[in-house]
């Protein structure tokens, strides 16, 4: 088994001093990742599905087996040697996300299962307490069902209406009609960063000063684009910001949520028990402040550790060669695909990220899916979680290939031999 130096740089700058794709030595990247030297049905798997969940390097299953194997013990409440151990190993990942999204303050890092979980926090603290009978809430046609179901949940809850900004045909957001559908009313706008369908990159910066400027809060749902772009909270000036950590190369069950210091504190806590109080009676209890009240029980502990070290394994690459390789796959993809007789793209929009969504003359995505795993490629088929999108967009499904930092040009073309026996199939 190989032991994966994370703090190592994995490429070379270019001897031009711009930093590109060939600087990305994605064939050592490859090598943090022990999966990718499986077979599927004996073919060498080509893995196309990062943007359901990636794979994990090595460095990451390294950090949560030494976690279980050398500090496991319940945090904050020991004081035994396991328990500081355990509790350090705990708070030091989130200080490591407090980085990685350059929080100001590490208690406005609260930990969740994933991105679904963070959105239903704030749907039933902020949003709970914050909006009435007559109140909006603002999204978009391109979101997730985890941002749309727990606001149309809190809208039954409390009287508000959900009020939805539309696209164009390519899966851009159309700014303008945006901006008109918040009024004087809109208390929250939640919209994803990355959409998982499409691709599409919103300006969310854009966006939060529109909001901001009618007295909207904004929440990002950052689940495609945590693995993919460079995060800057401060900058982006968004109030809560929700990712998962299993989508950017950390274990599953836990995920981030970002508030703002000064909500976070005036929000009421989201589950009752351990660990969330300062003091209990059963005549009145008094709740501990963030991030504790929003982690009731007790937390996964080693999935913060693995999450720690997804981010430490996204710091040791080049960013900026990262995006340019990603990019180079990316656009590679597209013309590649595009060639292929009868298919047609999902989701053109400009400068878009790491999701390629298609369907192909009238076979079932289901069918294509079916028969790129029989060749060892994975690939996500379905509504991915976005129905209202589909509708939308006038499919029921696509077929999905989506990207990550292992990917290259060689999978794509795996991908297209592939979808060629798709086509001789149905022909
Ligand atoms: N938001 C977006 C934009 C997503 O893509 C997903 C998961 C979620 C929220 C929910 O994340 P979770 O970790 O809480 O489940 N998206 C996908 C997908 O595209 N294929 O499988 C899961």
């Amino acid at each position: 088994m190989t032991t994966v130096q994370t703090t190592a740089p994995a490429l070379v700058h270019g001897r031009s001093g711009r930093i590109g794709a060939t600087d990305f030595d994605v064939e050592r990247v490859r090598r943090d990742f022990p999966i990718l030297r499986e077979k599927v049905h004996g073919k060498p798997l080509v893995y196309l599905d990062s943007a359901a969940t990636s794979q994990k390097p090595q460095a990451v299953i390294d950090a949560m087996s030494r976690f279980l194997l050398k500090e496991n013990a319940n945090v904050h409440r020991g004081v035994h040697y396991l328990a500081e151990r355990a509790t350090d190993a705990y708070e030091g990942a989130r200080s490591k996300v407090q980085r990685f999204l350059n929080a100001e303050h590490a208690e406005e890092i609260i930990f969740v299962r994933g991105t679904t979980e963070a959105i239903n926090l704030v749907a039933q603290t902020y949003g709970k307490t914050h909006l009435g009978d007559g109140d909006e809430v603002l999204i978009t046609e391109m979101e997730h069902h985890s941002n749309i179901v727990p606001w149309q949940m809190l809208c039954e809850q409390t009287g508000a209406r959900l009020r939805v900004a539309p696209i164009n045909d390519t899966g851009e957001l159309l700014l303008e009609e945006f901006e008109k559908l918040i009024g004087p009313r809109t208390r929250l706008v939640a919209v994803t960063h990355v959409s998982n369908v499409l691709g599409t990159v919103n300006p969310i910066r854009r966006i939060v000063e529109m909001a901001h400027a009618r007295g909207a809060r904004v929440l990002v749902d950052g689940a495609q684009a945590a693995p993919h772009l460079d995060i800057d909270v401060q900058a982006l000036g968004c109030d809560f910001y929700a990712f998962s950590g299993h989508k950017m190369y950390g274990p599953t069950g836990i995920g981030v949520l970002y508030g703002r210091s000064e909500l976070l504190d005036a929000m009421p806590p989201y589950q009752g028990g351990g660990d969330m109080i300062l003091s209990v009676s059963f005549e009145k209890t008094i709740y501990n402040k963030s991030p504790a009240k929003f982690e009731a029980g007790t937390p996964n502990m080693a999935g913060a550790v693995g999450l720690g070290a997804a981010v430490d394994f996204l710091g040791s690459l080049n960013r900026e060669a990262l995006v340019a390789h990603e990019q180079d796959v990316l656009d590679y993809g597209i013309r590649a695909l595009a060639e292929v007789p009868g298919l047609r793209l999902i989701g053109t929009a400009r400068g878009k990220a790491s999701v390629i969504s298609f369907v192909l003359d009238d076979v079932h995505p289901h069918d294509i899916g079916t028969i790129l795993d029989r060749e060892g490629i994975a690939i996500r088929t379905g509504h991915h979680c976005a129905q209202p999108l589909m509708s939308r967009l006038g499919v029921v499904a696509t077929a999905r290939a989506s990207l990550a930092c292992h990917s290259t040009r060689r999978d794509i073309d795996a991908l297209v031999s592939g979808l060629g026996k798709v086509r001789e199939i149905f022909r």
